[in-house]
């Protein structure tokens, strides 16, 4: 506030303002998020509250009252991050300033933060005014597809709209800032009772979500001229990752099962074919499964907090470690870390000569192939600080009270007290492999990062108290809640107030603009009614997805509703929707071994759908770290990319785990680690036209304890698997070796196969897949049988935990 207010950042090192580039205006990097309103402030106005500063909140709010009465400004800013880092900020210190329930809210406050929160909505809303209506995209060709185009331009100018934005950077938009901006929108909708922005931004994220692949993945670029995907790629980081996070937010926030199926459906998908035997999470083509580049990026640290709130704690514990070991070694995480520089192609460009067949890395000195390697592991070198691993490593220490991840926190804390204190904030990291400074604290810093840490520490906090309700954090940390005493004490009918002229701050404003050379205002509130009327009358249509079984199928037929084909998926309106539910329910106690009157069969195999974590209680020792027996396998499989800078390898205690304190505290000695395994691993994939989500496999329990017999398989077909294969003497993945006898009572002295992960289950040791013995697949000619104990074989070879089961 000394140095940097009222301009949207200060520079931490050098103390002095940051602003908008008003010279270029393709300047994105800046102009993007710095829209000349002061975006810290609005950013953190809760994390006043988060850290118990109750007076500083009041004072903040009020200077924004002083400042602000709407965005009639003329800057052009992303969608996206105005949405999070404004409206958001908007929207949640609204709601504590509102709400009696919370300790801070503000005794005589009067909605003001809503109002401003609708005006900048409005704005915002106009990127959709994608010509809706009109026959001519942005490049002026004739469209052909009339259904209306609801992908909103990336960036708008908040005065005069996104017309008036250069073309060059308004062609593309990612699939995040196209789903979600769904989270605030609604928020608002519901808050203002002004329903255009949520019926808006929930038929866009549906119709985005109707056109994934029939993998159920979506690419991550989107044409904002016609709806056409302009990549093939997918994962969990930048550009795509926010689609999953409000989807699984959404639903929790509104108590919606249409969106808790979408995020179930699209985490299975990411589990099946994203998720890679480290247990992170690859890039892939979205079309085939497989892997498409060999990096991921520092955003998808988030992605085990998400992962925490799904209920899914051991695979968000999995992909935590691969993170948390990104900063072990660089003290920071890579915006993108090329995992995979073993082909020594790729290393010798760095090395200003080509490769030459049979070269090796042992030609050339230590300090060159240090270097090499720590330039080609890094393909994105800087560290702006970043919240998303103090985010996850807050969430998960929520859900498991486990010391390690205070210990994460802790290290990570240190870095900051340390490393990127400045003498006006904090200074991130312009190039890792240097150690160099960035003269640049985005507002992120404060109300993500410090915030998580703030609360991972602050155990009394309120919002660490049970009786929170459905209170989620929006991707950009601010808490949203919502309930029927929200719509009663935060609630404002701003439509109606807005038509009987109550907001005078608004008139007086616009008298004065009728003076100014172009009455952009007035202009505005135009664009903004003809856009609503416009949605209203041409686009919106209440349809939502089916996937046609055979009953939907015949039913279609019956009523003369159209021809469509089993297992397709096809657009409804409500009404028919409402109608052909009863047809979706198949009735699982009839098929396969159910038919045992003690068996069921659960098709969340997943366990998705429940809750896999009790509520944590306090800690004594850490079970993550110390009994984790393949803790350091990691730095093992990683070891050409998992690289230590120079700078950084004086540096003590950078292994967090091995921090003297918290091991002598923590482990109690339990430490136990095995070393890596050197059996094979091997990916099968067993297609059915890649329809994937048709493929029918379920849990099969017993009926009157709910003991779990294993996996039920009905056909061999649309399965993705993870095999090791297993020969005498080798160390297996659960630290055992394989000796003779396991093999001889296969029959087979050589060779074994194991079933690790189908699609997306890792099956625990001792588990058995089942396979129904009328699975089509399962004949010699496809090199599948099973022997007379019915262990299944694949080419001659015995799957160890893969057996048939005889249908009687
Ligand atoms: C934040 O602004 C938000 O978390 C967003 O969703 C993506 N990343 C930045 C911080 O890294």
């Amino acid at each position: 506030m000394t140095y940097g207010f009222p301009f949207d950042e200060v520079k931490p090192i050098s103390c002095v303002p940051n602003k908008r580039n008003i010279r270029d205006p393709t300047d994105t990097v800046r102009n993007d998020v710095m829209g000349n309103f002061t975006v810290t402030l609005f950013d953190n106005l809760d994390t006043f509250i988060v850290m118990n500063d109750s007076e500083g909140f009041q004072k903040s709010v009020e200077t924004i009252k002083s400042l602000y009465t709407k965005f009639d400004i003329d800057s052009t800013v992303q969608v996206f991050e105005t949405n999070i880092r404004v409206l958001g900020g908007l929207l949640s210190a609204h709601l504590f300033a509102s709400d009696p329930r919370k300790s801070h809210s503000l005794p005589h406050y009067d909605g003001f933060l809503l109002r401003l929160a609708y005006d900048l909505g409005k704005r915002l809303l106009l990127a959709f005014d994608n010509n809706m209506n009109e026959n001519f995209d942005l490049n002026g060709k004739k469209r052909t597809d009339t259904s209306g185009i609801l992908i909103p331009f990336p960036r708008t100018n908040l005065l005069k709209g996104p017309k008036k934005v250069p073309k060059k950077i308004q062609t593309e938009q990612c699939v995040s800032g196209v789903t979600s901006l769904i989270l605030e929108f609604s928020l608002l909708s519901r808050l203002s009772h002004d329903p255009i922005f949520e019926d808006i931004t929930r038929q866009t994220f549906l119709k985005v979500w109707y056109s994934r692949s029939p993998l159920d993945l979506l690419p991550m670029t989107i044409q904002t001229s016609k709806f056409a995907f302009t990549d093939r790629l997918t994962g969990i980081g930048a550009s795509v990752d926010s689609f999953y996070e409000y989807a699984l937010k959404y639903s929790i926030l509104f108590d919606d099962e249409q969106f808790y199926q979408i995020w179930s459906k699209s985490y299975k998908a990411l589990l099946t074919h994203s998720q890679n035997t480290s247990g992170f999470f690859a890039n892939v083509n979205v079309a085939t499964g497989m892997e498409a580049s060999e990096w991921i990026d520092s955003l998808g640290a988030f992605f085990p907090g998400l992962q925490v709130l799904a209920g899914d704690v051991k695979n968000a514990v999995r992909l935590h470690k691969v993170y948390m070991k990104l900063w072990n070694y660089y003290g920071a995480i890579p915006e993108r870390w090329n995992y995979n520089t073993q082909r020594p192609q790729s290393l010798f460009k760095y090395l200003g000569r080509p490769y030459r067949e049979g070269d090796t890395l042992e030609d050339v000195d230590i300090s060159s192939t240090d270097e090499v390697l720590l330039r080609s592991s890094i393909a994105l070198e800087w560290y702006p600080l970043r919240p998303e691993l103090a985010e996850s490593t807050y969430h998960l220490y929520r859900a498991t009270k486990d010391p390690f991840y205070l210990r994460v926190g802790e290290a990570i804390l240190k870095r900051f007290r340390e490393e990127f204190i400045a003498p006006c904030g904090f200074g991130g990291v312009l190039d890792i492999r240097s150690g160099a400074r960035q003269d640049r604290m985005e507002s992120f810093v404060l109300s993500e990062t410090l915030k998580y840490l703030y609360l991972l520490f602050d155990e009394s906090n309120e919002l660490n108290q049970n009786g929170n309700g459905n209170l989620i954090f929006s991707t950009e940390g601010h808490p949203f809640w919502y309930d029927k005493k929200v719509k009663e004490y935060s609630g404002i009918d701003l439509v109606s107030e807005v038509k009987k002229g109550v907001n005078e701050s608004n008139c007086e404003s616009s008298f004065l603009k009728l003076f100014s050379e172009t009455n952009w205002d007035l202009q505005f509130e135009d664009s903004f009614a003809s856009f609503k009327s416009n949605f209203y009358e041409y686009a919106q249509d209440n349809w939502t997805e089916i996937f046609v079984t055979r009953s939907v199928q015949q039913y279609f037929q019956s009523q003369g509703l159209g021809n469509l084909s089993e297992g397709q998926r096809a657009l409804v309106d409500l009404n028919l929707y409402r109608k052909i539910t009863p047809l979706f329910e198949e009735k699982l106690h009839k098929i396969g071994p159910a038919t045992d009157a003690n068996l069921v069969l659960d098709r969340d195999y997943l366990k998705l759908e429940k809750c896999q974590t009790k509520a944590a209680t306090e800690f004594i020792y850490s079970t993550v770290f110390s009994r984790d027996p393949s803790f350091y396998h990691l730095d093992d499989a990683y070891s050409i990319t998992l690289r230590r800078p120079e700078y950084l390898s004086q540096n003590q205690n950078l292994e967090l785990e091995l921090e003297p304190d918290f091991y002598d505290k923590f482990t109690a000695g339990n430490s136990v680690c095995n070393a890596s395994p050197d059996s094979s691993i091997f990916e099968a994939v067993m297609d059915n036209g890649g329809l994937f989500h048709r493929a029918k496999i379920s849990r099969v329990e017993r009926r009157n304890d709910s003991k779990s017999l294993g996996l039920y398989i009905e056909d061999l077909a649309g399965f993705r698997s993870v095999f090791e294969s297993v020969e005498d003497g080798d160390l297996d993945v659960h630290g055992e070796y394989v000796n003779e006898d396991s093999l001889k009572q296969f029959n087979c002295t050589e060779k074994l196969f194991r079933v690790l992960k189908i699609n997306g289950y890792w099956v625990p040791e001792g588990e058995t897949i089942w396979v129904s013995s009328n699975s089509k697949r399962l004949n010699i000619s496809e090199g599948i049988e099973y022997n007379d104990g019915g262990v299944i074989l694949v080419n001659s070879i015995p799957v160890e935990n893969m057996k048939v089961w005889n249908e009687r």
